[in-house]
């Protein structure tokens, strides 16, 4: 593959990061280019047909979009394929993309709750979805699928690392028990590829956004930023 790469990006997206997790896994050069969702450039209304990052430019004036297609093209024309061999493994590894996709979700349900009741509902929802995976991930790891990296890994290191930041307020059970997938969790937030798909000031940023979500995480962040401040001024 020899045409220009540049990721278009947002600084929290976890979508944006399963594109830069890959990239950097295949040692590939590139690109990246921040833009704010919140005020959209008329140049990526153009390219992105839903509006949404990531985008990958290929080359000078082609725009892939949608984070799935844009990891697979990667996989297909870049470096050693993260994807299996085997058909029916592939497409079981697609289906635990999408399931990362749906964590998210919750994800999303969690930090936007609006009460302590919406929020423990919304976090045994999550459980429920981790303790699917501690059924199915490979018991003896380091990754999803056993000895190598996967996609489905690069789908689920941006979505455990929403809750390094969460545990830092809130007292969570959704991983209570669950050795496989805290093994796994701590496997993925140690691969350089993972840590090195954000900036350094990615906590700091996702907690500016918690904090204006109004819900019941924005009322504990706040609570504990408080206590913290409290604390360093004594
Ligand atoms: N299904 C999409 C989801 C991407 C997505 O939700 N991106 C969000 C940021 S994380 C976005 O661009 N939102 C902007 C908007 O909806 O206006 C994918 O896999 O790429």
């Amino acid at each position: 593959m020899t045409s220009s790469l540049t990721l278009i990006s947002h600084t929290l997206c976890p979508y944006v990061q399963r594109a830069a997790i890959v990239l950097s896994e295949k040692n590939v050069p590139f690109e990246r280019i921040y833009i704010d969702l919140a005020d959209k450039p008329d140049w990526f209304r153009a390219a992105s047909p839903l509006g949404k990052v990531p985008l990958l430019k290929v080359g000078e004036d082609t725009y892939l979009f949608e984070s799935a297609p844009i990891v697979e093209f990667l996989d297909e024309t870049e470096g050693k394929k993260l994807h299996p061999d085997d058909p029916v493994t592939r497409a079981q590894h697609r289906a635990y993309v999408e399931f990362a996709s749906q964590i998210l979700n919750g994800i999303g349900a969690l930090y936007n709750a609006k009460d302590e009741a919406a929020f423990k509902q919304a976090s045994n929802v999550l459980r429920s979805k981790f303790e699917h995976l501690e059924e199915t991930i490979s018991p003896v790891g380091p990754f999803f699928g056993g000895e190598h990296f996967s996609l489905v890994d690069a789908a689920f290191g941006p979505a455990f690392r929403y809750f390094d930041v969460f545990e830092e307020f809130v007292d969570l059970e959704i991983f209570d028990g669950l050795e496989t997938v805290v093994r796994w969790r701590k496997q993925l937030a140690a691969r350089a590829s993972v840590k090195g798909a954000v900036a350094g000031d990615y906590p700091e940023l996702l907690k500016v956004f918690l904090l204006k979500r109004q819900s019941w995480m924005s009322n504990l962040l706040a609570a504990h930023s408080d206590q913290t401040r409290l604390a360093a001024a004594e």
